[in-house]
């Protein structure tokens, strides 16, 4: 179930708990498929026992079994177990059990309006200075903030950037300006409305920084595998006679690498040019070689440089190489110099030799990719923090992006914003 899910758009999840949620997820999707198809087999069964021509005049007494109580009794039952012995100690230990910053967990605050996200961060006294709605300024103070409240001098905020530390607690004091919106991280699994005049707590962990994701959604994109944002593109490879890492094979001793001499499954591209191994109708001049005006099926892609996996045409080299047939005059049964011999294969590339050019495991000119309106391939587009709720006309431009640094990175961006901080004061002055 989890990997149909990922199919349709799950994406690779950076939370500590997200095993856990990925799992209830699961389970939530065999439930509902579970009903699906027994409220489906109910439906037509009605449909079909209880058809006009079976029984033309209403029977106003219905059915006379009880089953049907004993039915309902029991999933009653089911469900008062499931939410009494598994919901509410489960949402207890979740959400009533927020961490705060004396243990050590990031606090922050984030305030939602039409249609961005203000992210307040407390500075390094740990602590945050009121609010007020009437200090409102959409301009210059979008929070709200009274500076000259205790612990109000060192705040800082920003706007549709959040930055967390990763493998740390993080808190989030999530509240809202104006309509509902819902604070959504997928991939650290994190979904909360935002309720005006409510100051809701959620918290996570991510277990792996920005970069480390970044790399990560990026070789998925590579190998085809589901992953959420980034354009989807077909890796496609050149049948190049050995096994490359992204060609499937049978692994027969079960275990888990390509072992010499297990099939694989050797792929193919096209790149536009005669190759030497393309099909080609063999017009005009019927003889049997490829001539420039023969229809060719075209194989093979080129990048303009030889890649260890290039087929190359292995050519006279001018010296003698192991294995040359050679014209052994004085018959002592090894080549010497000075003997004939047939300058041909040294089994490796030289300088000159014509070679096929294949794909190396990144994005080439002329694969396929979908195209997200710009022309060209983008990478993974990084954590993004959205709306999860059709909160107004301009909801689609609620945007935020999240960056996770480690310690250090994020400590070097604290600084950057208290130096910021510090710069606006003096021109205040
Ligand atoms: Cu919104």
């Amino acid at each position: 179930m989890i990997d149909i899910l990922r199919d349709l758009g799950l994406p690779i999840s950076i939370s500590s708990n997200g095993a856990a949620i990925d799992e209830t997820i699961a389970l939530m999707h065999w439930l509902m498929l579970i009903l699906f198809i027994g409220w489906g087999t109910f439906f037509i069964v009605s449909l079909v026992k209880f058809r006009k021509s079976k029984s033309p005049q209403a029977d106003y007494i219905g059915v006379k079994s009880h089953i049907s109580t004993v039915f309902e009794v029991a999933v009653a039952l089911i469900e008062i177990v499931l939410l009494i012995g598994f919901s509410f100690p489960i949402w207890a230990s979740r959400v009533n059990d927020v961490p705060n910053s004396n243990e050590g967990a990031v606090h922050i605050r984030v305030v939602a309006q039409q249609y961005a996200w203000n992210i307040h961060y407390p500075g390094p006294d740990g602590i945050f200075g009121s609010s007020k709605p009437k200090l409102v300024d959409e301009v210059d103070n979008p929070i709200g903030l009274d500076r000259s409240s205790p612990g109000a001098d060192d705040d800082f905020y920003t706007i549709n950037q959040l930055h967390i530390p990763v493998k740390k607690k993080i808190r989030i004091d999530l509240t809202t300006k104006d309509v509902i919106h819902s604070f959504k991280l997928p991939e650290l699994r994190v979904g909360q409305d935002a309720i005006p005049g409510m100051r809701i707590p959620v918290h996570f962990e991510a277990t792996m920084t920005s970069d480390q994701f970044d790399s990560l959604a990026n070789s998925k994109l590579i190998n085809n595998e589901p992953y959420r944002g980034g354009e989807p593109f077909t890796d496609l490879i050149i049948k190049n006679g050995i096994y490359d890492e992204w060609d499937n094979f049978t692994d027969v001793n079960e275990n888990g690498i390509y072992d010499e001499g297990e099939p694989f499954t050797d792929l193919i591209i096209k790149n536009g040019i005669y190759d030497e191994w393309d099909n080609f109708t063999d017009l005009i001049i019927k003889n049997w070689l490829y001539d420039e005006w023969d229809n060719f099926t075209d194989l093979i892609i080129k990048n303009g440089i030889y890649d260890e996996w290039d087929n190359f045409t292995d050519e006279k080299n001018g010296i003698y190489d192991e294995g040359e047939e050679f014209t052994d005059v004085n018959e002592n049964g090894i080549y010497d110099e000075g003997e004939e011999f047939t300058d041909a294969l040294n089994g490796v590339y030289d300088e000159g030799e014509e070679f096929t050019d294949a794909l190396n495991g990144v994005y080439d000119e002329g694969e396929e990719f979908t195209d997200e309106k710009n022309g060209i391939w983008d990478r993974s587009k990084g954590l993004e923090i959205s709306c999860a709720q059709l909160c107004g006309l301009g909801h689609y431009r609620m945007k935020g992006y999240l960056t996770v640094d480690t310690e250090e990175e994020y400590d070097d961006w604290l600084n950057l914003q208290a130096a910021y901080l510090l710069e606006e004061n003096e021109e205040d002055w």
